[in-house]
């Protein structure tokens, strides 16, 4: 109780820092070589409207192929999207069967592999309809129509190996998504392995529509409450938001064995969750290098709930290549549009949220996304290998490190990589302390109901902060853990270092 909580290292969440407590200053709404900004910077900056950027058609390998290009082969697509769309845009109501029918009319090749029983089903079963899905479709096909008209510059693809961002409004993010909604964009639905964008995520929304299952049926709910908000001029979202890839040289990759940094503080708590208690903070998505993950298909784990939530999020499939080892994606100004329940198959969701963040001076809410994807390992004892402990390690830091132009508040995180991804929750969570120690900044760590791991992290953590243990030293005992492990594989991380700590402390 009181007394433990007095004596305890580990400090409470209201001392975690947060977005909202500092306003940094971003000074005028910029871009440059390495920002790609997707609205006009001087009408955002003199009266904070936003109005779609000028910008030349590419068809280039650099950038996104657009549904809506000019060059020939492409217009006369266009031609036919556009008239499938404006005759669904221009009815009151329109039924699962015209949604189908017009995506697989510029789509033909499709028409025997892709199924759209999910959509056809929600129909029959959410009570919470009242047939609103049959008078929101007319308004997404309006929607995606816009695109020649909200989207003006070419999207340039953040592609591996280089740190590189895009900046544009939710009312460009809503109309991106409509035409994936309508599955618009070329070149996307093939996935064989020398298919041009075999290295991106899925963006089309086909693989949501077939194999009807309970999972599909929830997010869809969330996905066209998603829709309903921003067709509605009441509710349409007015901000911007910020996807920003960053990849972390090797020049800036720590040496692990001979950092000095001492942990920095701690929250830990069993109870509550990444995206509600962690909001202002920068709060960890366990990615996929894929960004996204299954979100598209019928993954329900912390990735595609966050990404089911905050819709917005999906855009960056549009144009995140696969991350690799030195690489995260960040996201600041995204909005969560639903309440959720439960998780994996009891995924339920749970209604409308009103997202109350507010909003810096690019008009972005104040939130802060940070993909790292974790190794997934199949055989357990991979991970206790130093060289994927130093990519985990290098992961982290990539994503904690900290860059020019934000504000960095501290981290919520939890067992990432400890689900579907099979890792050690003693050791993800010994990593991710040694990287936020080396980046200088606050670790809140969820351990999501899990009691057990509370306790031994909540104690490990104490005794090696009062001994004022440095990264350095626990990268050694890492180091011969390793070994350790490697002859018996019951040797738990948390008593290792309690019995062996000593033995390094002089290094
Ligand atoms: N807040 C805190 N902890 C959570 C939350 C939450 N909202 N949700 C889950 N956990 P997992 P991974 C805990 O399996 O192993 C996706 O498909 C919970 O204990 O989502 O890194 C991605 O796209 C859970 O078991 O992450 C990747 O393909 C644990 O965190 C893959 O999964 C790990 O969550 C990543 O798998």
């Amino acid at each position: 109780g009181q007394q433990k909580e007095r004596t305890s290292s580990c400090c409470q969440l209201k001392d975690m820092g947060r977005l909202q407590h500092g306003d940094m200053k971003l000074g005028p709404l910029r871009f440059d070589k390495r920002h790609t900004v997707l609205i006009d910077v001087d009408t955002f900056n003199s009266q904070r409207i936003f109005v779609s950027q000028k910008g030349r058609d590419l068809w280039h390998s650099d950038f996104v192929k657009m549904p809506c290009s000019q060059v020939a082969h492409q217009k006369s697509r266009w031609d036919v999207i556009s008239k499938k769309l404006k005759s669904l845009a221009s009815k009151k109501t329109a039924s699962v069967k015209d949604v189908e029918e017009a995506i697989i009319k510029y789509n033909p090749k499709y028409k025997d592999q892709w199924s759209f029983d999910a959509l056809h089903t929600l129909d029959k079963i959410t009570p919470y309809t009242e047939n609103y899905y049959k008078t929101l479709f007319p308004k997404i096909a309006a929607l995606a129509l816009k695109l020649p008209k909200f989207v003006n510059k070419a999207i340039p693809l953040l592609r591996k190996g280089q740190s590189a961002a895009i900046t544009l409004s939710q009312v460009q993010i809503s109309c991106l998504l409509a035409n994936a909604f309508f599955c618009t964009f070329p070149h996307r639905n093939t996935s064989s392995p020398n298919a041009e964008y075999s290295g991106y995520p899925s963006i089309n929304f086909n693989s949501l529509f077939g194999n009807w299952s309970r999972r599909k049926g929830e997010k869809l709910r969330a996905i066209m409450h998603y829709f309903k908000e921003v067709t509605d001029e009441s509710t349409q979202p007015k901000g911007l938001v910020t996807f920003e890839r960053e990849c972390l040289s090797y020049t800036d990759m720590p040496t692990w064995e001979s950092c000095k940094a001492n942990l920095s503080k701690l929250h830990i708590t069993s109870e509550g969750q990444i995206e509600l208690e962690g909001k202002g903070m920068l709060q960890v998505d366990f990615a996929n290098s894929l960004i996204g993950g299954g979100v598209l298909g019928s993954g329900l784990l912390q990735e595609e709930i966050l990404f089911v939530i905050n819709p917005e999020l999906i855009v960056a499939r549009l144009f995140t290549e696969k991350l690799e080892d030195n690489e995260c994606l960040i996201i600041t100004g995204s909005q969560q549009f639903s309440s959720y329940l439960g998780f994996g198959d009891s995924f339920e969701w749970a209604g409308p949220y009103e997202d109350q963040s507010e909003r810096d001076e690019w008009a972005r809410r104040k939130t802060k996304i940070l993909a790292i994807d974790a190794m997934n390992f199949r055989h357990s004892v991979d991970q206790y290998r130093m060289r994927h402990i130093t990519r985990e390690l290098n992961k982290a830091y990539c994503g904690f490190k900290g860059y020019d132009g934000h504000e960095n508040p501290d981290i919520a995180t939890g067992k990432w990589g400890c689900g579907a991804f099979n890792g050690d929750p003693q050791l993800k969570a010994l990593i991710q302390l040694m990287a936020a120690a080396k980046a200088k900044r606050g670790l809140a760590f969820f351990t999501f109901g899990d009691e057990n791991l509370k306790q031994h992290l909540q104690r490990i953590y104490e005794l090696m902060f009062a001994e004022g243990i440095t990264v350095g030293t626990l990268y050694k005992l890492l180091r011969d853990f390793s070994s350790a492990k490697h002859c018996d594989s019951h040797v738990d991380l948390f008593d290792f270092i309690e019995k062996n700590r000593n033995s390094k402390s002089h290094l």
